[in-house]
């Protein structure tokens, strides 16, 4: 194993959080209440295609025009975006600066494949740019997850193989991506939702490099 290549939100830091308070919001503006449970269905998935999952949740997916479904998402984005401005280094999950630095000092290369088009924002935000050696946010990618595009570009701008690469994601979205691009995948979260895991833990406590590698 070469890399490690993280999703953002919900494993670098609980922007997750900020996507929930911000969908709910639009959600119940538009008669579409929802739970923390339906919300595990938007992680890790496009902003377009998280609209398209509430507005089917509420059997409302035809309301809309795609010019309305856009303001919508802008809505959502405007909100999400005055959330995270609040957000600074002490944001940063427990456990991943060290985690960072562990694998920094062992050599592996580091990267970030991340769904959000605001990636750079909150990494700046956590003071976190430097500690990655590229980024991949949904800017720069067609396709969203559980594609595996961002994964494999990420690898790629490494300079590392898919097969000696690892993933680290919250979502099951995420989880197939990693999947789909041929690599080791660790999850973040309940193991009862992220399946299709190689391992899981629980919270980013538990990443340290040894409970890694004594599982491949
Ligand atoms: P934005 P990740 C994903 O980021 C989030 O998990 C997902 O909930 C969000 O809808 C998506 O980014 C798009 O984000 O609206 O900021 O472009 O988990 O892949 O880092
Ligand atoms: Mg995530």
């Amino acid at each position: 194993m070469k890399a490690f290549i993280f999703d953002l939100d919900g494993v670098i830091t609980d922007s997750a959080e900020y996507h929930y308070l911000a969908w709910r919001a639009l959600g119940e503006e538009l008669s579409i209440p929802f739970d923390r449970e339906f919300n595990e269905t938007l992680k890790g998935v496009s902003r377009t295609e998280s609209l398209e999952r509430i507005l089917r949740l509420g059997g409302r997916e035809k309301d809309f025009s795609t010019e309305e479904k856009e303001r919508l998402a802008t809505k959502k984005n405007e909100h999400y975006v005055s959330l995270i401005k609040n957000i600074t280094p002490d944001d940063v999950l427990p456990g991943i600066e060290a985690f960072l630095s562990e694998l920094k000092q062992a050599g592996y290369k580091i990267g970030m494949a991340s769904a959000s088009k605001n990636a750079l924002m909150v990494t700046r935000q956590l003071g976190l740019l430097d500690a990655f050696d590229h980024i991949v946010d949904a800017a720069t990618v067609a396709q969203s997850k559980p594609h595996p595009e961002v994964f494999l570009k990420a690898a790629e701008a490494l300079g590392v193989e898919p097969k000696a690469c690892i993933g680290v994601e919250d979502a099951v979205a995420g989880v197939e991506a990693i999947h789909a691009a041929g690599m080791f995948a660790v999850g973040i979260g309940d193991p009862a939702v992220l399946t299709e895991a190689n391992i899981v833990f629980t919270d980013t406590t538990g990443l340290t490099l040894d409970n890694v590698l004594t599982h491949i």
